[in-house]
C-alpha cells in the first residue's frame, strides 16, 4: 500500500525547526507512545545537535504500560529525559518543570552568578502531525490558546505560549519524515491518525491493522468483537467483525467501509486496550 506522507510544506517545516532551534533552550520532542519509534524523526538527533531535549511519550494511555516503560529507559540518555503523559488528563505533565530545570541547570547557574533572577526557560514542541503538541501546550498554559483537534494537519504556524511557570512554549505544526524504506512505519502513522484518512484507501488500512492485531494482540480482536475464532486471513476476520457489528449492506454484503470506519475509530480511541506496535 503506497502512502504518501511527504508532502512539499513539510519539507519547509524542517527547516523552519532549524531556525527556531537558536531561540530556545530546550527541544520537546514528542512521540505517540504507541509507535514510538514509527513517530520518531529519524534526523532528530543530527537537528537538535546537543539542545537539551525531553521526549514525550503522549497518549500513554493508549499503549501498553509496560512497553512504555522499557522504551523509556531505552531512551533516556545524559542531556535527554523521557516521559510519558496523556495530554488529555495532564497526567505526567508535572514532571515537565523539573525536568527542564535539571537540564538546563548549568545554563541556570551561570546566568545566576551573573545576578540574573527570573529565569524564562524556552522550549519548541516537535513531532509527527495530531500526537498532541497542541493539546501539551494548552494543558502546561492551563488554558485552551492553541488550536486541537482529533485529525492531522490542524496547527498551520508556530505560536509561542506562556505558561504561568516561568516556560515559554513554541507551537509547530505537525512533521512527517520520510522513511519510505519500511512499509510498516508508514503504516503504523497511518493506523494512529498522523496520516489523513482522505489521502489513503481506508478499508486496505483497516485490513491491515487486522493483520497486525490478529499477530500481536489476537486476544483483543476477539474479546472486543466477540467473534468465536480467528482465522488466519485478515478478510475473513474483517468480515465477521462486520457481521458482528451489523455493518451489511442491503443485499446482504460486508459493508467494508462502514467496518474499516469503525475498527479505525475504536482502535485509535483505545477501545481494544492498551497496544504498542513498537516494541523494543
Ligand atoms: N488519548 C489521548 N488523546 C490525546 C492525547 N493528547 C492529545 N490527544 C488527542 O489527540 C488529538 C490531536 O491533538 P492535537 O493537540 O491537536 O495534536 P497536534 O500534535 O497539535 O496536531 P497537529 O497540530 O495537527 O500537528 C486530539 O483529539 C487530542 O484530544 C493523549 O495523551 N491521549
Ligand atoms: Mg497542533
Amino acid at each position: 500500500m503506497a502512502i504518501n506522507w511527504y508532502p512539499g510544506h513539510m519539507a519547509k517545516t524542517r527547516r523552519k525547526i532549524k531556525e527556531n532551534l537558536k531561540l530556545v533552550d530546550a527541544v520537546i520532542e514528542i512521540r505517540d507512545a504507541r509507535i514510538v519509534t514509527s513517530s520518531a524523526n529519524p534526523d532528530i538527533d543530527d537537528i537538535c545537535m546537543n539542545k537539551p531535549r525531553i521526549i514525550l511519550l503522549n497518549k500513554a494511555d493508549l499503549s501498553e504500560e509496560k512497553i512504555t516503560k522499557e522504551w523509556i529507559k531505552y531512551l533516556t540518555k545524559n542531556n535527554i529525559k523521557v516521559i510519558e503523559t496523556n495530554s488529555v488528563t495532564g497526567k505526567g505533565l508535572r514532571n515537565i518543570k523539573p525536568a527542564l530545570l535539571e537540564l538546563l541547570k548549568e545554563k541556570h547557574d551561570r546566568l545566576k552568578a551573573k545576578g540574573l533572577k527570573r529565569i524564562t526557560v524556552r522550549a519548541m514542541v516537535v513531532g509527527i502531525p495530531n500526537v498532541g503538541k497542541s493539546s501539551f501546550i494548552n494543558k502546561m498554559a492551563n488554558n485552551k490558546i492553541a488550536k486541537t483537534g482529533d485529525k492531522p494537519g490542524v496547527t498551520k504556524n508556530n505560536q509561542w505560549i506562556k505558561t504561568k511557570i516561568g516556560i515559554e512554549l513554541l507551537d509547530t505544526p505537525g512533521v512527517l519524515w520520510p522513511k519510505f524504506e519500511d512499509e510498516n512505519v508508514g503504516l503504523n502513522l497511518a493506523f494512529t491518525g498522523a496520516i489523513k484518512d482522505e489521502i489513503m484507501d481506508i478499508e486496505e488500512l483497516a485490513l491491515k491493522l487486522i493483520e497486525v492485531l490478529q499477530r500481536e494482540y489476537p486476544e483483543r480482536l476477539i474479546n472486543r468483537y466477540k467473534l468465536d475464532s480467528l482465522d488466519e486471513n485478515a478478510l475473513n476476520n474483517m468480515e465477521n467483525i462486520g457481521r458482528k457489528r451489523g455493518a451489511i449492506l442491503s443485499g446482504g454484503n460486508i459493508d467494508y467501509n462502514r467496518t474499516a470506519v469503525m475498527l479505525l475509530d475504536e482502535f485509535r480511541a483505545g477501545k481494544l486496550g492498551g497496544i504498542s506496535l513498537d516494541k523494543l
